[in-house]
Parts: C-alpha cells; structure tokens; sequence
C-alpha cells in the first residue's frame, strides 16, 4: 500500500503529523480528517442534490414566461438573479423546509424548484422488476447460504440494486422508525428550527435545499440527517421526539450490514469477514426523508438523479412510492413492498469490487399523494479506515481481471466532489485507469 499522511497518537494521546505505511493497527484521524469524513457524508446528501450537466436560462424552465426584447435582456437577467437568490433565500429563512411551504397553502411550486423537462417524470416504459432476495435461512449456512451469494452476485453486478425480505429487521421497530420521522417533520417549525443547518459538522441536522447557483433546482423534500461515526452518537444529540425509535432503528441496520458485509464478501469471493476486516461501512448516516404532498408534481423531482457516493445504502420506503432507479437506460419503478428493505451498491464499492458490482443512478419522483417518508442507511468507512487508501481489492486482481482503478485517499475523494459541485454525477470516470 502506498505511504501517505496520516496521525499517529502518541502515548500521552497527543497528536504527531508523520509519514508512513497504512497498516491497520494504530491509524487515527485527528480532527480535520474526522471533519472530511463527515463531509463525505454531505458529499453523498449534497449528491441527491439536482445536478445539471449544462447551465440552461431559468426562463426556459419557465415556460409560461414571454419572450423579452434584446434590449431589456440584461436588466431581465439581472433581476431573473435577484428574484432566484431572494426567493430562494426567503425560503432558507424560514427554517421550515418544503413542509413549510405546503402549511402555507402554496397552489403553485417557487421557481427555483423547477426542473428543466428533460430530467423530469416520464412514464416508466419497462415492466421490469428489480430482483427480490429472501434471507430465510442465509443464518445456517450450507446450500441455502451459497443460493443466497450467488442471487447477490448476480443483483449487484447486473442492477446494483435489489430488495431484500425476511432481513430480520422486525416490521414493528420498521413501521415505528417511519412514523417517528414523520413525528419529527411534522412537529410545529419552532421546535426543529434549531436544527435547521447545512453546518456539515453538525452530526445531527435538519434542512430542505436551497439550490446554490441560479441554474440549480431545488427538490421537494426536507431532511433530517444523523451522523454515527465507527456506529457511535451521543443519544442527547437525536431529537427526543424520535430518539428510541432512531437508536433501535440504527442497531437492526448496524446488525444487517455485519451480513451484508459477510455476504457480499462472499459474493467477491473473499473469506466472509472481508469487508467488516477493512471496516468500509462501519460508520453510518442516516438520511431521514419527508417528501410533502406537491401541488405540481409533473414539475420538479422529490430526489434528482444520482449514483450514492458511499459503500452500500439500506434504503427503506413507505407506502407511497416514486423511487425509481435507471436499468439498461430506462427508468424502472421501485415500488414499496411492505416489510422489503432495499440494498443498492455504492460508488466506492463499485470501485474495490472492480466494477463486479455496480452502482446505479436512481431518484425519487415528486407526488401528487403523500407525505413520503424514507431513511436511507448510508455506509461509510470507521474513521481510521477513512484515512487509508482505496483501491479494487487486491484478492480479487488477476492477470485476466486487472484493477480498473488507481489507488487514492478519500481526501481526494472529497475533494474532487467539492471542485466540482453538483455539475457531475459519479467521480468513477475520474478514478478509473485509462489504457
Ligand atoms: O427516498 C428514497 O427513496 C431514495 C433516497 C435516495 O436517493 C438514496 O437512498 O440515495
């Protein structure tokens, strides 16, 4: 493995800058490492942010806009700026989020969350199903076991995404974690406002989305985020309204990824402690999401189309639905399956599994019905694994399967995500080795 900077602490626990080779005994972060981990974090919230790959006028978002003399084009613009950045600003304000904007009534969505009409809902062309898993029996091993690893295989290397039943997360601690959140959302703006922050060293936050640029869109959608580093955060820290039901929601998802882990390890065919060993997903956050009831639902999005940024997402959904993933360049509906939770594959997983699993483009449309509440389990590494290098795993190299991508801290990682802003969607291209 390749030197690199990190913090080694000293007996006394004082701090020391030293270079040397990653091993995985004594590595830790100091605080500005811990800080880019967290950031990654808001890498992957900041990516179901909407990305525009070309910068398009807002007035052609705006159809119902007529057309303005050459002459009166500047002052129109300059002004087109002033109304987005007041109008989106106003809305930051009131601490209140998408859901605040609903109570107030609103018949019509703000500009700013309008999205142009290509990125925008079409009707899904394809019956295609995304595959389901049943994790009966994976616990005993033997046959069943081995049946299980393979549908894995297959799910993760050719959808990247897929449902999983019989988990062993139990429906009550499910349906309670939902309605918690909801509990949360729906509780009087006062007594959330003091969360509301884009502060990404707040381990615990709540905030809508304000778009940053004025050809940006915002989505129609509020989130409450809960950062647990190496699977640790101090309870006190989680709103009362939803705390017990946040604490046993993150303990069945800290339980399912150990098989996860053991699995998909298997599924690379590595020894089925692989991944826990290398502590990818050992820290989670959990994106705790309120898509209000949208009066113009054919006009904006409730989550923009993007690829996750981490290892692995446990995604679960109520009844409502709209997710939808992008299979084969057509978009397939996920529709909810009660008691289902779905697993789908990271961009940094893609990366160590050299693409034998993929990550895939998905989003969540804007609905007519609702609220829709979802909590998505993100997975990223413990804060020691952060600091160390990621690479394809090298147990899984051959002369026949070559890395296809170069070895690189998360520091660039994060980096490249930050130069780069919502303008792109995955940073595998940037990572991948070119012949
Ligand atoms: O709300 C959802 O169903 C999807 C959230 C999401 O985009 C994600 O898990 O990355």
């Amino acid at each position: 493995m390749a030197a690199a900077a990190v913090y080694r602490r000293t007996p006394r626990g004082g701090g020391q800058k030293t270079v040397m080779k990653h091993s995985w005994s004594d590595d830790v972060l100091d605080a500005d490492e811990q800080l880019l981990i967290t950031n990654w974090v808001r890498a992957q919230i900041e990516s179901m942010m909407p990305i525009r790959p070309i910068k398009p006028n807002r007035t052609e978002l705006d159809s119902t806009s007529p057309p303005i003399p050459d002459e009166d084009k500047h002052i129109h613009e300059k002004n087109k700026l002033k109304s987005f950045q007041s109008q989106s600003q106003e809305f930051d304000d009131t601490k209140a989020g998408v859901k605040g904007l609903v109570d107030a009534g609103v018949a019509k969505i703000p500009k700013f969350f309008v999205h142009p009409a290509e990125s925008l809902r079409a009707p899904s062309e394809t019956t295609l199903e995304l595959p389901t898993i049943d994790f009966e029996g994976v616990e005993s091993g033997g046959a069943r076991r081995k049946e299980v690893v393979e549908e894995i295989r297959t799910a993760a290397g050719k959808w990247g995404f897929f449902r999983i039943v019989n988990h062993g997360v139990p429906l009550h601690i499910m349906d309670a974690m939902l309605e918690a959140i909801k509990r949360f959302h729906e509780q009087p703006v006062e007594d959330k406002m003091h969360l509301y922050s884009a502060d990404s060293r707040q381990r615990v936050r709540f905030n809508s989305n304000v778009p940053q640029r004025e050809y940006d869109s915002a989505c129609w959608r509020d989130i409450l985020t809960c950062v647990f580093h190496d699977d640790q955060l101090d309870p006190d820290a989680i709103p009362l309204v939803c705390r017990k039901e946040v604490q046993e929601y993150v303990k069945c998802m800290i339980k399912l990824r150990e098989i996860m882990a053991e699995l998909l390890s298997e599924a690379l065919g590595l020894s089925s402690d692989h991944l826990s060993r290398i502590e990818c997903m050992k820290s989670e956050a959990l994106a705790c999401l309120y898509y209000p009831i949208c009066p113009e639902p054919d006009k904006t999005l409730g989550t923009p189309k993007h690829s996750d940024t981490t290892f692995l997402t446990l995604l679960m959904q109520d009844s409502i639905g709209g997710l939808q993933i992008l299979y084969d360049n057509q978009w397939v509906d996920v529709p909810p399956v009660r008691g289902a939770l779905i697993a789908n594959i990271g961009d940094l997983m893609q990366i160590i599994s050299n693409d034998k699993f993929i990550s895939v483009e998905h989003r969540v449309l804007a609905q007519p019905v609702g609220p829709r509440i979802s909590v998505a389990s993100f997975f990223t590494p413990s804060l020691r694994a952060g600091a160390k290098p990621f690479a394809p795993i090298k147990e899984i190299l051959s002369d026949a399967n070559p890395a296809i991508y170069r070895e690189f801290l998360f520091k660039e990682y994060y980096e490249y995500y930050k130069t780069k802003g919502q303008d792109v969607t995955s940073a595998l291209p940037h990572f991948r080795i070119n012949e």
